[in-house]
């Protein structure tokens, strides 16, 4: 059996998904997501101009193969670019693979350990009350899981995850008016003021029920982080994510030592070497790697194995910077995972998204269902594809309010 092409698609909806698309010499193709956020030419590029010319004429069943000869034969190792676009050749190698055994894939890992993966929704306002009635607006849709982002009093810009539209606006943060980056404004003596006593009255107004999340998106200093995870460690929350950019792991130490509350980490990182001393020391709770940005399914298991040695659980990344078919990479694994513990997902389900990629996976009460279609159980329609291309768009950039840049 062989490869006989590779095809890039770089557009979509409201986002410039990049979708790769294996073929074969028996008929049977595959579907792989190399979407890097803001950044979406570059995985594409580097699967265009050097990793489909060395895939044509491979055995596709040799996908453990196949990651370590771009792996290792890159030479220049990691990266997110090539770990996306690894990570897509992967994703559709495994799609391959499940459909030749005529089986969903999460059957290969092991079959299911779970019927339904809890998912959390986003809530956001620009103020607390607004938080609250976009909470409310999730729980009434049986959400059992919720993150809260909040506008913070007297901060010039809204701050990080809060839409600008109100309750179920969806918070794409990618400007499409061109590769320059807006700009926002933090304070953090400011958010400290506020957040735990909003987190507070959250808990009190959902009762101890529902799973409260917060993203604190890498914004506070090491003592900061422990401060503040001291301040909310009654609210009881289900995670707080990303306390302190996670380049300097030591500082969860810190965290740790004044605080219980279950931390988050992942969402950047893109390799097993990112997060080993993380997941061995037992300094985070949650690892919330993305099956795209970290290399694909072969990758991201191995991530998972080590973790679940560590009491470490699965939050996979599903901001809405993934396409369909790294959220049903997700979903196999999901379904399979002894440490699964949570998914991030943003309903894209748009017509024009189901269009573009029909699938059969389901979001019931927060509970997501994964397909028993052979592979993914998610198809690309080329069709639909024509009329999308790649927009250039950027993420904001953030600054303290002494122009200082601060991190995003
Ligand atoms: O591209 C950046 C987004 O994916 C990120 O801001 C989303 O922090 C995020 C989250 O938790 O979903
Ligand atoms: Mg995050």
């Amino acid at each position: 059996m062989k490869i006989t092409d590779a095809k890039v698609f770089v557009g979509g909806p409201g986002k410039n998904y990049v979708t790769l698309k294996i073929v074969t010499d028996q008929g049977v193709y595959g579907l792989g997501d190399a979407t890097l956020n803001n950044r979406e030419t570059l995985p594409a590029a580097y699967l265009q101009d050097y990793l489909i010319p060395n895939l044509i004429g491979r055995d596709p069943r040799n996908s453990e193969d196949i990651w370590q000869f771009f792996y290792r034969g890159a030479y220049f190792r990691r990266g997110p670019i090539a770990m996306a676009a690894f990570g897509a050749i992967d994703m559709a190698l495994w799609d391959i693979k499940a459909k030749l055994a005529d089986m969903p894939l999460y059957q290969l890992f092991g079959g299911k350990s779970r019927d339904g993966a809890l998912v959390y929704a986003h809530a956001t306002g620009s103020d607390l009350e607004d938080l609250i009635d976009s909470i409310a607006f999730y729980v009434e849709q049986g959400y059992k899981a919720v993150r809260v982002q909040c506008g913070i009093p007297g901060m010039p810009t809204k701050g990080y995850g809060v839409a600008d539209k109100g309750l179920t606006d969806t918070p794409f943060i990618t400007d499409f008016s061109g590769v320059h980056p807006k700009e926002e404004i933090w304070d953090t003596d400011r958010y400290m003021r506020f957040m735990p006593a909003a987190l507070s009255e959250i808990r009190d107004r959902f009762g101890p029920e529902l799973k409260i999340l917060h993203d604190v998106h890498h914004r506070l200093l090491p003592r900061e982080a422990a401060e503040f995870a001291k301040a909310v460690e009654h609210v009881n929350l289900f995670w707080l994510e990303d306390p302190t950019p996670a380049d300097d792991q030591s500082a969860l130490k810190l965290i740790r030592q004044h605080s219980t509350v279950p931390i988050a980490i992942g969402e950047v990182f893109n390799s097993i070497w990112d997060c080993n001393q993380l997941i061995e020391n037992e300094l985070i709770d949650f690892i919330r790697v993305a099956v795209t940005y970290a290399g694909g399914i072969t990758h991201v298991k191995r991530i998972v194995d080590l973790a679940a040695l560590h009491h470490v659980r699965t939050g996979f990344h599903g901001a809405p910077s993934h396409s369909p078919l790294c959220m049903a990479a997700q979903a196999h694994l999901n379904a399979w995972a002894p440490n699964f513990g949570i998914q991030e997902y943003l309903v894209l389900d748009t017509p024009e998204c189901d269009a573009l990629f029909p699938a059969k996976h389901t979001l019931i009460n927060g509970m997501m269902y994964v397909s028993d279609e052979p592979g993914l159980g998610v198809d690309f329609d080329e069709n639909e594809a024509a009329q999308y291309s790649y927009k250039p768009g950027s993420h904001p950039i953030v600054r303290l309010e002494d122009g200082t840049l601060w991190n995003y």
